[in-house]
């Protein structure tokens, strides 16, 4: 099943046939218990809609949006590279074999773009790149309820600058992009889902790139239970996985460009650089 937020309204699509479930808020139904199975008897009962893929919006209403760092072997090696006239190096390093994931807060609703909308860069910023994240829907009691996807943009040059930088380099207006969907499940998504971005400028792929997800170095349910030993979320959040795709160090995105990731079966994300 898949959930989306749409203007005004919340659809669920089933077997290829799509419900209005506008009837609830965004947060109640992302925090109800037993999702599945009531969502399972409500469309028993429910006639299917026709469902245009229009205005849709990021699958969020009140949830805060987390996320992991230095979950892929490829993270760690981008840190270290950019960092190491900082002296970073070792940190990423330690914290990529550490027990303690590396978790920060990413970003508030408002500061989260949906499917079509624009992130940003900063504008004091040289570096800048898309981190295509599988990223977990979580709810109030900590259950992983299903998948989205997500975009953790990030400045090289700030967080390069100074691993302290990093909120800096990781949260600003339009610093984050999620959707289309959240994919709803109970069972872990297969080792082998993979993870493709792909640039486009002047309607060329200037780059691309794939991961499968079974490359990552944590388990998910270790990075949710890190999140929440210290820290309640009474409308759920989400948490971005980290990011195992990098692109080589000469590049940076400009405005104009369109990124777009895919994760089947959630769908592709597309958002344009401001
Ligand atoms: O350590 C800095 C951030 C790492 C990150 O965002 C990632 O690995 O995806
Ligand atoms: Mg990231």
């Amino acid at each position: 099943m898949k959930l989306f937020k749409q203007q005004g309204r919340i659809i669920l699509e089933s077997d290829n046939d799509y419900y209005d479930l506008s009837v609830h808020e965004w947060d109640e139904l992302y925090n109800k218990p037993q999702l599945l199975l009531y969502l399972t008897s409500f469309i028993s009962e429910a006639i299917p809609i026709s469902f245009e893929r229009s205005d849709i919006q990021a699958p969020i209403q009140s949830q805060e949006v987390w996320a992991s760092g230095v979950t892929y072997f490829r993270s760690k090696e981008g840190r270290q590279e950019e960092s190491k006239e900082a002296g970073g190096g070792d940190f990423y390093e330690k914290v990529y074999h550490a027990d303690r994931p590396e978790l920060f807060f990413k970003a508030t609703p408002a500061r989260t773009v949906g499917p079509g909308e624009q992130v940003r860069i900063r504008k004091d910023s040289t570096w800048d790149v898309p981190e295509p994240e599988l990223t977990l829907a979580i709810n109030n009691e900590g259950k992983i309820i299903g998948y989205t996807i997500g975009n953790d943009m990030s400045s090289r040059s700030i967080e390069g600058e100074n691993p302290l930088y990093l909120p800096q380099a990781k949260t600003y207006d339009g610093c984050a992009a999620l959707g289309p969907c959240i994919y709803l499940t109970d069972e872990p998504l297969p080792l082998e889902t993979m993870i493709h971005l792909k640039i486009i400028r002047a309607e060329a792929a200037i780059f691309q790139d794939t991961i499968s997800v079974d490359q990552i170095k944590r388990k998910f349910e270790d990075l949710v239970s890190y999140l929440f030993r210290e820290c309640s979320f009474p409308n759920g959040c989400y948490l971005m996985t980290g990011t195992g795709i990098v692109p080589p160090s000469d590049f940076t995105l400009q405005s104009g460009d369109q990124i777009e990731i895919t994760i089947q079966p959630i769908g592709t994300l597309k958002n344009i650089v401001a």
